[in-house]
Parts: C-alpha cells; sequence; structure tokens
C-alpha cells in the first residue's frame, strides 16, 4: 500500500487521462492540416511527466520538454490554451509565435524549453543561483532525454550545479530512443543515474510507467535539492510508444519492442492498481472520461474559432519599446531600406 492519498491518486490518474486524450484530439487535428509544424506525443510517458511535476510546490520552477505535455496541464495551463499553442492561434500562450510546448508562464514556474537539448542544465542552473541569492527556496526541475544528456551543455552545466549545491532536480526520461538513435549508441554507461557519482551527485533510478513510484521518487528527490544536499538525477525507465513525432513511423523500430512496452501502458497499470486498491472503479473512471471529453469537445470548438494573430505580432516582444521599433523592423525584414 502507498501513503499517497486517495485525492492525489485521482488526480494523477486525472491528469494522465486528460494529456492522453488531449493528445488524441491534437492527433485528429494534426490529420487535418490544422497544427502548424510537428507534433510530438508522449504516448505511453505520460507518468513520468504527471508523477514528477505534481510533486513540485507552489513557487518551483521547470522547462518542459517534448514529452511533457502533462506536467503543464498539472501546473494549471487550460487544454484551450495548448490547443491554441499548436494551432497557432490567438490564445495561445505565445499567441501563435511558437507551437509544440515552447512558451513561459511564469507566474506557473513553467519556462520554455530550450531548443539546443541539453542547455536547459546551465540555464535553469543560473535561475537558481540567482533565486538563491534573492533568498528564495525555489526548487528547480528540468526533463532531459537519453539523447540529450550525451550533449556538452548537460555536462558543464550539471558540474556547476553540483560545485554550487545548487536545488536542481534532472528527470532523465529514459525511452532507450533519441530519434532513431538507440541507446547503445548513445551512452557507454550501462544507465543514465550511472552519471551522478562523478559529479558528486545523487541519483535514483525508477520505473516510469508506475505512476505512482514517479510521484514517490520525485517527492524524494524534491525533498532532497530543497534541504540544501544539492542536484539529484532521477532516472525515469519508460518508453516512447509513438515516432519522435506525428511524421516518423517508427520504421528503424522491432516491432516486438513497441509491443511489449505496449503491456506496460501507465494508464492501464493504474487502473488496475486504483481498482485492487479500492481507490477507483469502472464507474467512477467512465466519469472521469466523461468529463473530460466533455470539457475538450468544447476547448476544441473554442479554439478553433480563435483567430491566427496579426502579422504584426511577429514583430512585438523582440525589444523592450516594442511599439517604437516594430515599424522600423518590418521596414528592415518586409522590406524597404535596409540600410
Ligand atoms: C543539440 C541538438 N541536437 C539535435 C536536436 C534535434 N532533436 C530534437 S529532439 C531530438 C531527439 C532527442 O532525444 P531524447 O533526448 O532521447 O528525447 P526523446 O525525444 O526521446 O524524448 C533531436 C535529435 C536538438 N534539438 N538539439
Ligand atoms: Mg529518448
Amino acid at each position: 500500500m502507498t501513503d499517497v492519498s486517495p485525492e492525489i491518486q485521482k488526480n494523477l490518474y486525472r491528469f494522465m487521462l486528460l494529456t492522453r486524450l488531449l493528445e488524441e484530439r491534437l492527433v485528429n487535428l494534426y490529420r487535418q492540416g490544422k497544427i502548424v509544424g510537428g507534433f510530438y506525443r508522449s504516448l505511453g510517458q505520460e507518468a513520468t511527466a504527471v508523477g514528477t511535476a505534481m510533486a513540485l510546490a507552489e513557487g518551483d520552477i521547470f522547462f518542459p520538454v517534448i514529452r511533457d505535455l502533462g506536467a503543464t496541464l498539472v501546473r494549471g495551463v487550460a487544454p484551450r490554451q495548448i490547443l491554441c499553442q499548436q494551432m497557432a492561434r490567438e490564445g495561445s500562450p505565445s499567441r501563435g509565435r511558437d507551437g509544440v510546448l515552447h512558451f513561459s508562464i511564469p507566474e506557473k514556474g513553467i519556462y520554455a524549453p530550450i531548443a539546443m537539448l541539453g542547455t536547459a542544465v546551465p540555464v535553469m542552473s543560473g535561475m537558481l543561483l540567482a533565486d538563491r541569492y534573492l533568498g528564495k527556496k525555489t526548487v528547480g526541475l528540468t526533463y532531459l532525454g537519453d539523447g540529450a544528456s550525451s550533449v556538452g551543455a548537460f555536462h558543464e552545466g550539471i558540474n556547476f550545479a553540483g560545485v554550487n549545491r545548487l536545488p536542481l532536480v534532472v528527470v532523465f526520461e529514459f525511452n532507450r530512443w533519441a530519434y532513431s538513435t538507440p541507446y547503445e549508441k548513445q551512452c557507454g554507461a550501462m544507465t543514465l543515474a550511472d552519471k551522478a557519482p562523478g559529479y558528486g551527485l545523487s541519483a535514483k533510478i525508477v520505473d516510469g510507467n508506475d505512476v505512482l513510484a514517479v510521484y514517490e521518487a520525485a517527492r524524494t528527490a524534491i525533498d532532497h535539492a530543497r534541504s540544501g544536499n544539492g542536484p539529484f538525477l532521477l532516472e525515469c525507465k519508460t518508453y516512447r510508444l509513438k515516432g519522435h513525432a506525428e511524421h516518423d513511423a517508427q520504421s528503424y523500430i522491432d516491432r516486438a519492442e513497441i509491443e511489449e512496452w505496449k503491456k506496460r501502458d501507465p494508464i492501464a497499470r493504474f487502473e488496475k492498481r486504483l481498482e485492487d486498491d479500492g481507490v477507483l472503479f469502472a464507474a467512477g473512471r467512465d466519469e472521469i472520461r466523461h468529463e473530460i471529453s466533455r470539457h475538450l469537445d468544447e476547448d476544441v470548438d473554442w479554439a478553433e474559432a480563435q483567430p491566427s494573430p496579426l502579422p504584426d505580432y511577429e514583430f512585438r516582444g523582440v525589444y523592450a519599446d516594442e511599439d517604437l521599433l516594430v515599424e522600423r523592423q518590418q521596414e528592415i525584414f518586409v522590406g524597404g531600406d535596409p540600410s
């Protein structure tokens, strides 16, 4: 038995299911050509994103990456904002200027993932150092794929965070693949957690498809960081059941591997556990599913009715004095005299 309250367990379930159902809607929109750019799913990885984000406290900060839609939902981003973000409509957090999860909502502690893999670690280390100077007890969490952990910026950043004992939690989303590169061609260490001793850090490996185990391990990691013990590397073993993005048919993966991981689907597993433990039964699950679906119907209609941003919005938010400079930028980039 777990000491996690039934209330939190039901919330973990609700957010995993919301992530999945929202992504299903987004796949439909993608197939209708309504998504601007690519669409990256977290199918099979919902427990890792939801379980870790649920363990963060008010005021903590994090960078989601492509598999962390669930983390942003836990943190209070509305599904309709995500729908607008993916369709590049007004009403999206980036007001149509960027897609996927590339947006920041500082009041919710969400900062846009940095496109270059691994660079979140040094950037977040700097943010945590700044908060320490300000006397704040902020914990920072960043997600990193197995591929991202091979990038130089990760190693420099984690070394800096370790030396300064910064309250940083790195969640490794170990899903064995970095696009089409398998882990064997990525790193010689047996596990990503093996990287911790070299930097004097603590680490733990957890079943990333067991949402309760992820939540409990994330609480331990966050407490460790907040208590001044320095960074913590939490390796979640999970699996990307779809391709890198919707355009990728996963032709480089043996189908048997995918079939094997389907049996460990985090949502189906948690449903069984909730039932075995007497926390939530089929009728309760159906109620949650219907409620989510009903809201998503409304959200999709609402998002599709939102206008595209005005073209001149592209030039805003670049300089502090934006009004003054919009005209000049347009002259330079859209036409006119570039001198
Ligand atoms: C430095 C760098 N190289 C390549 C890319 C392109 N890219 C974006 S995501 C990705 C795969 C990342 O794999 P992984 O870190 O394992 O995360 P996963 O997609 O498995 O969640 C690649 C190659 C990039 N954004 N940055
Ligand atoms: Mg990966």
